[in-house]
């Protein structure tokens, strides 16, 4: 497999046994839109049937980002109906990253924003770069977390944090994620893909079929079926908002580079209470 049958992606062979795993949009800062989505579950299927490949690293081409977010410009005109779609596209590949029988290390070398994050914390485990940035700014754009954040989330750091970030908003730096659990191990941004491969390789000379084992034995431990019915269920929930006024205005907003004016409140109303 060569990078030239993806449009939106970048398949490196490293080091034998490794596939780096690249979102290469990076201009806008490697957001996913269907088209990506759609590369990554073809990409993943097949790295998933790639008896080479031991362990991918999944990470965003360019300086700045992971990925930051799903493609705002894209979702902002979804009907309720192609909401669902898109979603249930980004569960899969969601899904794949998590349950694939080999192991996916995201590299988070920036921004991990929304859609972001939920890829991350879908994958084994995180490695950051000391740049990198986490969060689910959803809210802020009249939505919710749509690949399994709200649930993932949930679990990687605990429910009451997560319920923090995701009405907040706030965005969390590489250090305070580390210390939520989030993050296995923060980085020097300089040589952080060679120092992310250290680790993929500790893996690549174990026994693939014992560790795939390990790892199918984790998911299935971690109730993977459940999490698949709350995550349709999350489908549709952020289906329904999907035109809502708080959904077209808060991506309106962003893609005409202002601040929002949510139904029902305004800047003004909160600042004189
Ligand atoms: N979508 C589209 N374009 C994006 C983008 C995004 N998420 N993030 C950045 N870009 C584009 C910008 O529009 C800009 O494009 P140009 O204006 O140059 O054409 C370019 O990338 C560079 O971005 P900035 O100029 O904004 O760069 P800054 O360094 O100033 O700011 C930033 C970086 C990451 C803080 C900022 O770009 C930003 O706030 N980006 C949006 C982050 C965000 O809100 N992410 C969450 C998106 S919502 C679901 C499925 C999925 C989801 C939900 C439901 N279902 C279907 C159920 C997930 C939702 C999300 O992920």
């Amino acid at each position: 497999m060569t990078a030239s049958n993806y449009e939106n992606l970048l398949i490196e062979h490293a080091h034998p046994g490794i596939a780096i795993l690249k979102i290469n949009r990076p201009k806008a800062l490697n957001a996913l839109n269907s088209a990506t989505l759609l590369e990554l579950r073809r990409a993943l299927l097949s790295l998933a049937q790639d008896d080479a490949v031991r362990v991918i690293v999944f990470t965003g081409e360019g300086e700045k980002a992971f990925i930051a977010g799903a493609d705002i410009s894209e979702m902002k005109d979804l009907t309720p109906g192609d909401g669902v779609g898109f979603s249930q596209v980004g569960h899969e590949v969601a899904k794949l990253l998590e349950t694939m029988p080999k192991p996916v290390i995201a590299a988070v070398n920036g921004f991990a924003l929304g859609g972001g994050t939920e890829m991350a914390i879908a994958c084994d485990f995180i490695i950051a770069s000391e740049k990198a940035i986490f969060g689910q700014p959803e809210v802020g754009l009249g939505i919710i977390p749509g690949f399994g954040g709200c649930f993932r989330l949930a679990r990687a750091v605990g429910l009451p944090r997560a319920k923090e970030l995701i009405y907040s908003g706030r965005k969390v730096k590489a250090d305070e994620a580390k210390a939520m659990g989030l993050v296995n191990h923060v980085l020097p941004a300089e040589g952080f893909m060679e120092a992310v491969l250290v680790h993929a390789k500790s893996i690549a000379l174990q026994s693939a079929s014992a560790v795939s084992k390990a790892k199918t034995l984790m998911v299935e431990f971690t109730e993977a079926m459940g999490l698949n019915t709350k995550v349709d269920a999350e489908s549709h929930a952020f289906g329904r908002l999907m035109g809502s006024f708080d959904q077209r205005e808060g991506m309106t907003a962003f893609t005409e580079k202002r601040k929002p004016e949510f139904h029902g409140l305004r800047e003004a109303d909160l600042k004189s209470n």
